[in-house]
């Protein structure tokens, strides 16, 4: 094997890796050869070095998407595009086994939650197969001389840019309804988990894609990231990450060339249990909705906000609940919670789990990290929090949930509004009255009614206020990827 592969043993599967850039359907080793570590984050040992794209490589990219796309893709007809994606989600199938193990070997998450997202992708490249060819405009009636009509037009060269929480399924959130509608990619992965999209990207030649369509980059934020941002060749960017990286992204965005803008950001969301719930379902689904995928979910239920008559009861439950979830080696069958994705992220955590002690919450359980390997923390519970703590308003982004009191529906309402995001909510109640109103007066993308974090490719997701633009997954995402144009055709002469 070239220095392009590298032999991964992983405690399920052995297979070939592949480590370069991948730009016009080949695995190369970017203009200065430079490579970089990815760690296992369950033992903190290096897996392999991939390796690094720079601005030069960027414009490389761009320039093979481009070519793509004024040339041989532009003749591609919808139902091929479709074709091929449909493949490409075949190929994931066949292939599922290794790109689960990818999952766990780079990111750290559990056996069952890698199988729930590489099913997850495969079904969202099938899904957005099946919308190539149904992506329609109108004909409009003007007046009897005319022939009006629209066409969705792809908007051209988009620049991907995604996290390392879901790295295969913001893989395929992210290419699917580009491609489906037309458009050439060039995706950077998350410096942290770079490996499974390089490994899919091998299966975009297979499944036949034409050289240049799809091209997957490893690298940095501040440099390939910002070179994407800023690209004067790039038509639109998507991004999914923190906040304060989208507002820079849309900042380079229109001091560039004013590029599309869709941004998936972060989130505080509030799970809230009203007296009348179901004890047992609501404490299994907050459960859930802060602690799946070890609190690293943008739209997390971190903030439960539980009505007074029940509150004492539900505290206890959820310390009991919580304290069961178990943690540790993410390739045994039973973990539910592995280590977090890396150094950085186990530090942010851990100083905002000290930040909340110094503020007066109380840990009701965990508060510490788990082992002394890898970077692991303890499932942790707040009460005792108040509205103004910077745990109550800011995103952790690990396995750390608040615990709110509320009296009534307006205050729960309230405080259910009341920080910068708005991506999601749930609300736990037999009522629904209680349910359509309070669902109704939230201010968030997505509400969950007596569940948490369900989510369908079939259906949009997306955040108000601080936690993006736009909207990915459904026939919506298609929206993202388009642009419409309007052609009137006289048909009599010249009035004028
Ligand atoms: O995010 P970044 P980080 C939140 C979460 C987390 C925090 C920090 O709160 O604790 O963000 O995580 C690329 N120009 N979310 O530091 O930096 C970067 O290379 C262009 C929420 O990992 O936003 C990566 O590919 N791109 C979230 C991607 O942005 C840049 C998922 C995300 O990294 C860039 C992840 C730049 N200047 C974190 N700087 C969600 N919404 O699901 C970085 N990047």
């Amino acid at each position: 094997m070239s220095e392009l592969y590298a032999t991964i043993q992983t405690p399920t599967v052995k297979y070939e890796q592949p480590l370069g850039l991948f730009i016009n359907n080949e695995f190369v080793k970017g203009s200065s050869g430079k490579t970089f570590e990815t760690i296992n984050p369950t033992n903190e040992k290096v897996i392999t070095s991939v390796y690094e794209a720079n601005e030069k490589d960027v414009d490389i990219a761009v320039e093979a998407a481009r070519k793509a796309f004024e040339g041989e893709w532009s003749r591609v007809t919808p139902t091929e595009r479709g074709r091929l994606l449909v493949k490409l989600a075949d190929l994931f199938e066949r292939d599922y086994e290794t790109l689960v193990a990818i999952e766990v070997l780079d990111n750290g998450k559990p056996l069952m939650l890698a199988k729930g997202d590489v099913t997850h992708s495969i079904g969202c490249l099938r899904y957005y197969g099946g919308w190539a060819d149904k992506v329609h405009g109108q004909t409009i009636d003007t007046n009897v001389d005319t022939l009006t009509y629209t066409r969705h037009e792809p908007i051209g060269v988009c620049g991907q840019i995604i996290p390392w929480n879901f790295p295969l399924q913001m893989w395929a959130w992210k290419i699917a309804p580009a491609v489906a509608t037309g458009n050439t990619v060039v995706l950077k992965t998350a410096e942290q988990t770079p490996l499974s999209a390089l490994y899919a990207a091998k299966l975009i030649v297979e499944a036949g894609f034409p050289p240049g369509v799809i091209n997957i980059i490893s690298g940095f934020g501040r440099v390939a990231g910002a070179a994407i941002s800023s690209h004067m060749d790039i038509d639109k960017v998507a991004f999914t990450g923190s906040t304060a990286v989208g507002r820079t992204v849309m900042q380079a965005a229109a001091k560039s060339n004013l590029k599309k803008v869709t941004l998936e950001l972060g989130g505080k969301s509030p799970n809230i249990v009203f007296d009348d719930a179901d004890i047992d379902n609501a404490i299994s689904w907050a459960n859930f909705g802060i602690f799946y995928n070890h609190g690293q979910c943008c739209c997390a239920g971190s903030r439960i906000l539980v009505q007074e008559g029940i509150y004492d009861k539900f505290v206890a439950r959820m310390k009991e609940r919580a304290g069961q979830n178990k943690v540790g080696d993410p390739f045994h069958d039973e973990t539910f919670q592995g280590p977090q994705v890396s150094q950085l992220q186990f530090d942010r955590i851990m100083g905002y789990i000290e930040e909340g002690k110094a503020e007066g919450a109380t840990v009701a359980i965990g508060g510490d990290r788990h082992g002394s390997e890898g970077f692991f923390i303890q499932p942790t519970v707040f009460t005792d929090v108040t509205q103004d703590m910077k745990i109550a308003q800011e995103e952790i982004f690990g396995p750390v949930v608040t615990i709110q009191k509320f009296k009534d529906e307006a205050e729960a309402i309230r405080i259910g509004n009341g920080t910068s995001y708005g991506l999601a909510a749930g609300i736990h109640t037999k009522s629904i009255n209680t349910a359509i109103r309070v669902s109704n007066a939230l201010r968030a993308g997505t509400v969950w009614v007596n569940n948490y974090n369900m989510l369908s490719y079939q259906v949009p997701f997306g955040g108000f206020k601080e936690s993006g633009i736009g909207r990915e997954l459904g026939s919506y995402a298609l929206e993202n990827y388009t642009q419409i144009k309007a052609v009137h055709i006289r048909t009599a002469d010249a009035l004028f």
